[in-house]
């Protein structure tokens, strides 16, 4: 069975003004949409056809470009749209608050180095919090459309918060402004789905 592309859990002007209207609209209905299409096509009549997309790319080999970029497109994607919401913002609680001070000592030290993650990437690629077996969580970041699923990548475990820095993410409301869209994300996170993700993975 192909995949398809979820469909946005908010409108795609919910996110203003923090993400723009038409920003949502290409960057799903094009980009996403364009991954999983292209990952379709890359996996028809192999051994990854029926498998889910989290096994494909912990398995995968790097040397395919085909299923490297556009599995990826289409698993970061995934989570990106669902880590946010027009309800988000605030602060974490429960244990994954906990683990974020167990690793980072406070919620702004984690903030500052997520947002330092997200900034510092050197063009296209997204900034993650993920989390490792046993519940430790840990940022990094990852150039294109890699993520920590992927073997030999930087950095490992299972994301749970993910922000796309490519320009296409922003460009249209912040042009080279990646720090100011970089802040106005932590006014969209869903901290209950990011909860529920640790819960899932931990
Ligand atoms: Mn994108």
């Amino acid at each position: 069975m192909a995949f398809e592309l979820p469909a946005l859990p908010y409108a795609h002007d919910a996110l203003e003004p923090h993400i723009d209207t038409r920003t949502m609209e290409i960057h799903h209905g094009k980009h996403h949409a364009g991954y999983t299409s292209k990952l379709n096509a890359a996996i028809e009549g192999t051994e990854m056809e029926g498998m889910s997309i989290e096994n494909i790319l912990t398995n995968m080999d790097m040397a395919n470009g085909a299923v490297r970029n556009n599995g990826g497109g289409y698993y970061n994607h995934s989570l990106f749209w669902k880590v946010m919401s027009p309800n988000g913002g605030g602060t974490p609680s429960g244990e994954l608050a906990e683990a974020i001070n167990a690793a980072f000592g406070s919620f702004d030290a984690f903030k500052e180095a997520f947002s330092n993650a997200a900034k510092t990437q050197f063009g296209s690629g997204w900034a993650w919090l993920c989390v490792h077996k046993g519940g430790k969580v840990e940022v990094c970041s990852t150039p294109n459309q890699d993520n920590p699923l992927m073997p030999g990548v930087s950095c490992n475990g299972t994301p749970i918060l993910g922000l796309d820095v490519w320009e296409h993410a922003y460009y249209l409301k912040y042009q080279n402004r990646r720090p100011d869209y970089v802040e106005a994300f932590f006014n969209v996170i869903n901290w209950e789905q990011v909860a529920a993700n640790y819960a899932a993975n931990k």
